[in-house]
């Protein structure tokens, strides 16, 4: 098991208290009981006390940037289930808007940007008031960690670089990210463009951490559709160059990344990106993460979010079988992407007990 997590400890960040939460310790490479277990967007629209406080909210960013409203967010999950993991509350979307590039949420369109058009408008955006702008979020982070049960492990998050890049490119999402890949084959301004996103996302986790997360995860939501020739340049590097700068500063921190849809890229991601946890998605063979994976890394996944909608003794069956399979090796429950607002909530419960069992 390559644990690359050193020994010491800074003082916010030691591991006095990691025997009380079950993810952490398996994230630090501990073998336990019971597998861990979170779920990806555990916190929206399938629970009726999200609407509730979404519709009193106004628009979804002044959600993510109201700290007392995205704290109690972040919390109805907690409270339903017996979860593993709180993650924080915000959007990857949040980086654009600090960086210069406004962005609002439409409910039926999702994320609008204005599309970055060249040269000059990537010269626009500015990293220097990043953290000061982002403020609310780390200040959510600090009143999580006054109610979070001594049990829960807190999340931080972002978007990985090329996944963020595509909204921006794009102005909002794509069905195919033509111009998200032009300017990645050919657009001089494609590299400085990932290198601001970099830092960015580097100053944003560090942030998360020093206001008290006790883990990150790395979205990289968009990796599938990246050429193979080029998986590795614009995955694979901006994801080692922000897990070696949060391992520079808080080596105990465990990093996770969730590269959806990399097919057999993820064995490369996980041997060379330096991450603690790779997140897999719901295409990827179990008997090829016990052979391919798990030999390097702790694997987190990967039930499908559909069959969490369908639930009962069909979900049961699944489940079971990740767990038998995958659970014997370093594992952390979760599906293989977020859960879709279609999902009975009450069929998370029946989840819970699966795990528990
Ligand atoms: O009005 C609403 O309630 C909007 C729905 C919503 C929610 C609940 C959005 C808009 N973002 C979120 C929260 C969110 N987003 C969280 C925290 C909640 C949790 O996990 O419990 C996280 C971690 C994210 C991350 C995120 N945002 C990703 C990466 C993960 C993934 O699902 O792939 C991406 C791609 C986004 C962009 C985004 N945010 C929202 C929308 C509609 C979109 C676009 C999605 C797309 O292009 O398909």
């Amino acid at each position: 098991m390559a644990m690359m997590i050193s020994e010491t400890g800074t003082a916010s960040h030691n591991k006095s208290n990691h025997g009380t939460k079950p993810l952490l310790r398996v994230l630090w490479g501990e073998t336990i009981e019971r597998t861990p277990l979170w779920l990806m967007r555990q916190a929206g629209r399938y629970l009726p006390e999200y609407k509730h406080v979404r519709s009193s909210a106004g628009n979804f960013l002044d959600l993510c940037y109201t700290p007392e409203l995205a704290a109690q967010v972040t919390m109805q999950p907690i409270y339903r289930y017996a979860l593993d993991a709180a993650i924080l509350f915000s959007d990857i979307l949040v980086i654009p808007d600090a960086l210069g590039q406004p962005i609002t949420f439409h409910e039926s369109k999702g994320p609008v940007l204005k599309c970055l058009e060249d040269k000059e408008a990537v010269k626009r955006l500015s990293l220097d008031h990043l953290t000061r702008y982002l403020a609310p979020v780390y200040e959510t982070v600090q009143r999580l960690l006054k109610v979070l049960p001594s049990t829960v492990t807190l999340i931080g998050f972002a978007g990985a670089p090329w996944t963020v890049a595509t909204y921006m490119i794009e102005g909002g999402s794509s069905k195919d990210f033509s111009r998200a890949k032009r300017w990645m084959f050919e657009e001089s301004s494609f590299e400085p463009l990932m290198e601001i996103l970099t830092a960015a996302t580097i100053q944003h986790l560090l942030a998360q951490i020093a206001a008290g997360a006790e883990a990150v995860q790395i979205f990289e939501t968009w990796a599938g559709i990246v050429p193979e020739d080029s998986f590795h340049r614009w995955v694979i590097r901006p994801i080692a160059t922000i897990t070696e700068a949060i391992h520079e500063r808080y080596p105990n921190i465990p990093v996770i990344a969730f590269p959806r849809g990399a097919g057999v890229h993820y064995e490369a991601f996980a041997m060379e990106t330096g991450v603690q946890a790779v997140s897999v998605d719901s295409s990827v063979p179990l008997a090829w993460i016990v052979d391919h994976l798990q030999p390097h890394v702790i694997v987190q996944g990967n039930l499908d979010p559909s069959i969490l909608v369908v639930g009962g003794n069909v979900m049961r069956k699944k489940a079971q079988r990740i767990l038998d399979i995958l659970g014997r090796g370093s594992f952390v429950f979760n599906l293989g992407h977020g859960v879709v607002p279609e999902t009975p909530f009450e069929h998370v419960t029946q989840l819970v007990e699966v795990i528990h069992a």
